[in-house]
Parts: structure tokens; sequence; C-alpha cells
């Protein structure tokens, strides 16, 4: 079975019988009078009795489609969904959708609008085959162009993973939360507050982000407070790394190793009296995340971020291009095929 309508606790929900589960559905379904459910013609909706493990759960609509498929428009309880899932398979249903009209659904923000209004004015396919029937060296061109439109617009689309890392107190969490424009993750003076990894996604300068906040590092003395610096370390190795260091404090060793793996470097709490900065250590942004507004703080990180990716200023890219793997993969293929 297919659930059609999205999940809630109100509502009505439909949900589609295949053609193969036809039979064992009907023979749950029964007349309001408790007789069995008959065979009826398409396309006349009926109210009928779902009955499961001969419980009484429910007076549902029952639409019957001519293709052999049914509709029952159940209650959206989640009661309901739960009783009927007991004694199938319901699954949420995958309604194709061009990855441009994905886009304009899931925007997180006008960048991802604009760009997603755009690309939907061009069909993919329709570009792929206008490149396939170009000549040798016209297409080399229109492929390299549209691989190039393709990057920012794919970096657009898919998160990049943002880890706040430093040590215990540096103002991880307080960054985080500014960010996010909302009190997501607790903050306080004592240090070692945030043990668990937190993930939720902004876009900064028009880009898409995971942000993780992660356990300072530090002494910890439990066993889980090792295992959450651990989670932070392997978090790390799969993303850019945000490392906010408190400059009243001065960088620590591990700072600086961080700092030399590539980290982007915030010198945090420049409200307080500063300690010395090692001239051989970068520092790529100095705020105070307490007094900062957080509009500016999150231009301030996005634009670090957008310049070392090198991206363009987000929005519009300027013609067809890749919004999803699959569509990377095709445009790909068509250049290797054409070196061949
Ligand atoms: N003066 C000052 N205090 C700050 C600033 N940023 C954060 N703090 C304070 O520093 C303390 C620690 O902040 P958190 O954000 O919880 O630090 P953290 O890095 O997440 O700490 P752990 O979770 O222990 O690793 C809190 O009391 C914050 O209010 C700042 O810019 N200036
Ligand atoms: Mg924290």
């Amino acid at each position: 079975m297919r659930l059609l309508t999205p999940p809630g606790v109100a509502g009505v929900a439909v949900v589609l019988v295949l053609a193969e589960e036809r039979e064992a559905a009907l023979a749950c379904l029964k007349t309001r009078n408790g007789a069995p459910w008959p065979h009826l013609p398409p396309g006349v909706p009926r109210l009928a009795m779902l009955e499961i493990d001969g419980t009484s759960v429910d007076e549902v609509l029952v639409v019957s489609h001519g293709n052999g498929t049914t509709e029952l428009h159940l209650h959206g309880s989640p009661a309901v969904l739960a009783t009927l899932r007991r004694r199938f398979v319901v699954q949420p249903a995958s309604l194709p959708m061009e990855p441009a009209d994905r886009l304009l659904l899931e925007a997180l923000g006008p960048e991802q609008l604009e760009l997603a209004l755009e690309q939907r004015q061009w069909s993919f396919r329709g570009f792929l085959l206008e490149l396939a029937a170009m000549s040798g060296s016209k297409r080399q061109i229109a492929m390299d162009e549209a691989l190039q439109r393709s990057r920012a617009a794919l970096a657009h689309v898919v998160p990049a993973r943002l880890v706040l890392a430093g040590a215990q107190n540096a103002g991880k969490s307080t960054l985080f939360n500014r960010l996010l424009f909302r009190e997501r993750v607790l903050t306080g003076p004592m240090p070692g507050l945030t043990r668990d990894a937190v993930a939720e996604q902004t876009t900064l300068a028009g880009y898409p982000y995971e942000l993780v906040d992660t356990a300072g590092e530090g002494p910890c003395e439990a066993e889980v407070d090792r295992e959450a610096i651990e989670v932070g370390r392997a978090l790390r190795a799969a993303g850019h790394v945000l490392l906010v260091v408190d400059a009243s404090r001065g960088p620590s060793a591990f700072d600086r190793e961080l700092a030399e793996r590539g980290a982007f470097v915030v010198a945090n709490k420049v409200d307080l009296p500063a300690a010395p900065w090692p001239a051989d250590m970068p520092c790529h942004l100095r705020t105070s995340c307490l007094a900062a507004g957080a509009d500016t703080l999150r231009n301030e990180v996005g634009e670090l971020l957008r310049a070392s990716r090198r991206l363009p200023v987000a929005g519009r890219v300027g013609g067809p291009a890749a919004l999803d793997r699959q569509q990377l993969a095709d445009l790909e293929s068509l250049r290797t095929s054409a070196e061949l």
C-alpha cells in the first residue's frame, strides 16, 4: 500500500491499495450491515467498515480505479494508520519529480528558490539532446560551461557539512545558535556542556550547510564524554571545520593542529581582554558571538566559506545545469562519449 497524504495527526489519510493487494484488502472491508464487501464498478465512492483481525477500526471511503488499484480514505489519525500497518505494508508514495520542482518545494532560502525557478524554464533532458547533436568542439565548450554551472548549482542543493570544533567553553554552541537564529542547543559557562553532536540545516551566503555542534575538546572524566569527543573527531573528518577559539585564552595545541589541517578559524570573545595570538596561527574572523548580530555573523561566516570554496554569488547560474547526481552523471557521460 502507498500512503498518498503527508503524515500528520488529523484530517484524512488516503492509502492506495496496489492491484496485487486488492483481494487481501477487500477481505478486510464490510458493508455497513456487516456483509462481505461486494465487487463494485470503478469510480463510485462507497462507505465501508474496515476490520482488522476481527476488530472494527474505522469507517472508510472506498474508491476503486479501473486499473485494479483502490483508494481507501481513512480518518487520518496515526492510530488508525498504525492498525492498518499491523496487517499491511504501508509505504510513503514517492512521486517522480524533476529536481528543479523538488528544489522549489524544499528551498531553504531565496537563492535556492531563484535557482529552482530559473532551472524550471529548461528541460534538462532536452538540453542533453541538444548537446549530443552539436559538432565536436562546439559541444566541448558548451559542456564545459554546463559543468561549470552545475558545480555552482549542486552546491546550492547538496548541503556541505560544517562542523563547529574547538576547546570546551570556546563558544561553539553560542555560535551554532546564532547561525540558526534560535536557541537550538544549551550554552553556559560550565565547560563540557555539549555532549551529543547536534546537526541542523541552514543556508549561509545562500548555500546550504549541515551545521554540526560538537562536544568541546578538554579534560573529561566520564566514558560518555570521551565518546562524545570521539564522535566530534569522526565528524570533522568528513566536512569543513569551523574552529572556535576563545581569544581571551588564546589557541591551544589542539587548535593549532586543526588550523594546520585547514580549519576556518574564528577568534571568539573579542569583547574580553585578549590573550596573545601566535603570529603563525591563522585567524579568519574575529568576533564576539554574544555581542555580534546574528545577521552579521551569518554573513561573515557565509562569505568566508563561499570565498574559500570558490563559489560564485548564490542565485541563478545562467543556463541549464545539473541539480542532482543523476543529471550530473548524464552530463559527464556525454562528455566521456564525446572524447572517445
Ligand atoms: N564574553 C563572551 N562570552 C561568550 C561569547 N560567546 C560565548 N560566550 C560564553 O561562553 C560560555 C560558553 O559558551 P558555549 O557556547 O556553551 O561554549 P561551547 O564551546 O559550546 O562549550 P562546550 O559545549 O563545553 O564545548 C557561555 O557562558 C557563553 O555565554 C562571547 O563572544 N563573549
Ligand atoms: Mg557547547
